[in-house]
């Protein structure tokens, strides 16, 4: 046979495209998409269900150490079954440098770490927390160069945060080695005030978490980033944007020409502010950060979707027990303060932005594939081996069942965490077959691959570096301190 395994009779829909033909596959690679195939050795008969381009999800935690030091719940392994049960072929989780650390050797665990245990192909961005020459004008560039092409920074947490002189190191080194900065923008100073003031009068519970984390405080370090950009146009990605202030200034940002970039998550087109408001602790199932907002931001963040303002959509998956292990640490004076911040999602995130995006009519079957796939893949220069279906790239695909309706249970999913913010929720369209580079990793119920078995991807220049800008002379004369333009005159 000429193909290794032929997917048949399938509605195909990528991120421009829904037609119905067969996907020819040979040695992990897509070779022919066309009609009426010969059968492969294997051949899958996809008829009745779309197929889509595997899922990509950008930004999730893995083996990650908090700010405040607890280990996430979720391994390579866990972590990696999860997102693939959930329709996922790639995943690129955070390899994070905490104060002191050398980011070399951050990186050297992590990869390490992945290699031994992920089931589908990674990348993973890094975390800067200490931008040291050695980090930034040595570790960083060289990463970079070995497919490390983006990394976070944070605005807030009082052990992680840059101020904005480090903003702006940080940013040049970025626009000039080619690596696309993902912001936490947070006003550190404005959270911590309000939080001072609230347990100073008792107010302890989980629920004053989301009022700490005030929409300001977002609007305004948004606003400060892309401002701090500008100042050498450097393309930038705004990550879990969960306001309408925050997706206003991206879209004003962008309207007037700057390179920036936005992403939402599940939990804040899902979730408000009142679902931390439950007896006792447990409102701390739903505390992360920034928190869920109010029904308005909701509907703003799928019109951001819809229209392009914010064009990735992840789970965010920042996985935390619900026990002292995690997210409901031991001691008499415990506040908001000390639950560790985050949301599993990884698992339910395509399914929910199927069931809550496509079937309600707020997003196109083509704008489900962009935003969970191909954009994850251009933003992070992985495409276009990743996030499309054409002759050439790997064959990483998910058959997707539209019409199986589940009530999401956390007994039902793969991960680590022992509980989901979505218990309860009937969700329709849910993937049935997974498939990484030609291997079918996930049938139905079972799990077909090993511990080890994905691929390190490593990844080319970020989709918004790859654009040629025209700069003022002021801002041209500013970039060529740091020789950020190598070719323009
Ligand atoms: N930022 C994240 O990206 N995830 C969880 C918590 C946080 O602060
Ligand atoms: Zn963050
Ligand atoms: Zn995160
Ligand atoms: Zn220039």
């Amino acid at each position: 046979a000429s193909f290794d395994l032929t997917v048949r009779n399938a509605r195909i829909v990528t991120a421009t495209d829904d037609f119905h033909g067969d996907i020819g596959i040979r040695d992990g690679r897509i070779v022919t998409v066309a009609q009426d195939l010969p059968a492969g050795t294997r051949d899958i008969d996809a008829g009745g269900k779309l197929v889509f381009p595997g899922g990509i999800d950008s930004h999730c935690h893995i083996e990650q150490l908090s700010s405040m030091g607890v280990m996430c719940a979720d391994d390579w392994h866990s972590a990696s079954v999860s997102a693939a049960f959930g329709g996922n072929t790639t995943i690129v989780p955070f390899a994070a440098q905490h104060k002191g650390d050398s980011l070399r050797e951050v990186a050297t665990n992590y990869a390490a770490s992945a290699a031994a245990k992920s089931v589908i192909d990674y990348s993973y961005h890094l975390i800067i927390s200490d931008p040291t020459e050695q980090t930034i004008e040595r570790d960083l560039p060289e990463l970079i160069r070995e497919g490390i092409t983006s990394f976070k920074v944070f605005m807030t947490y009082d052990k992680l945060k840059l101020n904005d002189t480090q903003l702006l190191d940080v940013f040049a080194v970025a626009a000039r080695e080619g690596a696309l900065p993902m912001i936490h923008a947070e006003n550190n100073d404005v959270i911590l005030w309000i939080a001072r003031h609230l347990i100073a009068k008792g107010y302890t519970a989980p629920k004053y978490h989301a009022t700490s984390h005030a929409p300001a405080a977002e609007n305004e370090a948004t606003n400060r980033a892309i401002q701090l950009a500008s100042v050498l146009d450097v393309p930038i990605l705004i990550v879990h944007v969960s306001t309408l202030g925050g997706a206003q200034a991206i879209h004003s940002a962008k309207a007037l020409g700057a390179s920036v970039h936005g992403e939402t998550c599940p939990h804040y087109l899902l979730l408000t502010a009142e679902d931390l408001d439950l007896p006792g602790t447990e409102g701390a199932k739903f505390c992360c950060s920034p928190p869920p907002r109010d029904e308005a931001s909701q509907e703003a963040l799928w019109k951001a979707l819809k229209n392009g303002v914010l064009q990735l959509f992840s789970s965010d998956h920042a996985p935390y027990r619900y026990d002292e292990s995690g997210k409901i640490p031991a001691g008499d004076a415990t506040t908001f303060k000390q639950v560790a911040n985050g949301l599993p999602g990884l698992e339910v995130r395509m399914p929910l932005l199927f069931s809550e995006g496509v079937l309600k009519g707020r997003i196109s079957l083509n704008e489900f594939v962009a935003l969970t796939s191909t954009n994850h893949a251009k933003m992070y220069g992985m495409h276009p081996r990743k996030g499309c279906i054409a002759p050439g790239a790997d064959a990483d695909l998910v058959i997707w069942d539209a019409e199986c309706t589940r009530t999401v249970t956390h007994a039902g999913l793969h991960d680590a965490v022992g509980y989901t913010p979505y218990e309860g929720r009937s969700v329709t369209g849910w993937p049935q077959t997974v498939i990484s580079r030609g291997r079918v990793v996930v049938d139905g119920d079972t799990l077909q691959v090993a511990a080890g078995s994905g691929e390190f991807i490593a990844r080319g220049l970020p989709a918004p570096l790859r654009e040629q800008r025209k700069h003022s002379p002021e801002t041209h004369f500013l970039r060529s301190l740091f020789s950020l333009d190598k070719t323009e005159q």
